[in-house]
């Protein structure tokens, strides 16, 4: 009988250790769990997999179903990248906004709602969490009884949160949490469909993949360290003329235009922040560079990782890992 790892939802199996779903055959008939979730579970690491979900194909497969989805986006890291996909479903979708405790208190709820309603669609249902606070997690299930919902998919990319809002569900009712968490991409690989109650079944999914994502171009390591675990201070930098900024040795921001530009940063907290003079300073300017200039209603977000509110106008050159990790936005806030 084919038996499924119920923290990643793969096919266990004994005989490639290098493959998905490994497990020592000593134990294959008492685990409930493959050795990655094991090993991310208990020591925090595994290898990374290169099992990329193609989303159009999987959105292809939903709306052939007609099945309701939850879509999942991370409210730090809100930008048409992590949201263009769920246009593209054309059954019944609740976006549900993650990780709400990590953004400001100041930040008003209502303020994001009315940004996705301008920039994304009139008509969604959005219900803003937090699974690590247990915020509105029963609003999320009490939505789907109450619309009848008896089977919904939780789509998103990789660490919106999926698998953790899953066990928050689980926990809300009274269960264990079963599912695997972690900010290494990939974390669940196949579907998993877990029966919350007589009314409710969920799936979670794997998580989309864009090349756009931080996370392609630092090391885990480095990355796990670099993402926010609390509430961010946002920080804010005056750079004039001639001035560059270089943040935690990750990424340099320079201003040559005769005009100030102010930023603002919505990063971790942690984060070392060194302003330094154009000329005296030449430091990261081996990482890929790009110009980038806001109308003075955008912020730049940098992919999975946060975003700068711009005060006013910016013309200013970045140094980043990859080009592809910038991206503009209309402004949040
Ligand atoms: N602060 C905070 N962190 C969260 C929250 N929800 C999830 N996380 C963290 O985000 C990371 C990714 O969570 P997962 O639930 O594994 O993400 P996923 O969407 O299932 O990822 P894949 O399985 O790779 O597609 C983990 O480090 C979680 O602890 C939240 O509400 N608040
Ligand atoms: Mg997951």
């Amino acid at each position: 009988m084919i038996r499924k790892c119920i923290g990643c939802g793969e096919v266990l199996q004994s005989e490639d250790i290098n493959k998905e779903g490994y497990v020592k055959s000593s134990v294959y008939e008492k685990s409930q769990y493959c050795e990655r979730c094991f090993k991310i579970t208990h020591y925090g690491e595994a290898n990374l997999i290169d099992k990329k979900v193609d989303i159009d194909s999987f959105i292809d497969k939903i709306n052939k179903e007609n099945k309701p989805v939850l879509y999942l986006a991370d409210i730090t890291t809100l930008s048409n990248t992590t949201l263009n996909p769920l246009k593209k479903i054309k059954s019944k979708v609740y976006l549900v906004l993650t990780k709400r405790d990590l953004l400001p208190k100041s930040i008003r709820n209502n303020k994001v709602i009315k940004w996705i309603k301008d920039n994304v669609s009139e008509d969604l249902d959005i219900i803003i969490t937090s699974s690590t606070k247990k915020m509105n997690i029963d609003e999320v299930y009490n939505k789907l009884v109450s619309d009848n919902v008896k089977e919904v998919y939780i789509v998103g990319f990789t660490n919106s949160g999926k698998s953790t809002l899953v066990n928050a569900l689980l926990n809300s009712k009274g269960m264990k949490s079963v599912v695997t968490t972690s900010i290494i991409p990939n974390t669940t690989t196949d579907l998993i469909k877990i029966k919350l109650s007589e009314d409710l079944t969920i799936i979670d999914t794997p998580g989309f993949i864009s090349e756009r994502l931080v996370m392609n171009y630092i090391d885990m390591n480095e990355y796990k360290k670099k993402l926010p675990k609390k509430e961010i201070h946002p920080k804010i930098y005056h750079l004039y003329s001639g001035d560059a900024l270089v943040i935690d040795k990750f990424m340099r921001i320079e201003n040559r235009s005769n005009m100030t530009v102010n930023l603002v940063f919505y990063f971790k907290n942690e984060l070392e922040y060194k302003k330094c003079k154009l000329v005296r300073n030449m430091e990261l300017i081996d990482l890929d560079r790009l110009y980038v200039k806001t109308n003075g209603n955008e912020d730049i977000v940098i992919e999975g990782f946060g975003f700068i509110k711009v005060i006013g106008q910016a013309d200013i050159s970045m140094y980043v890992v990859s080009k592809k990790i910038v991206s503009k936005r209309v402004k949040l806030v």
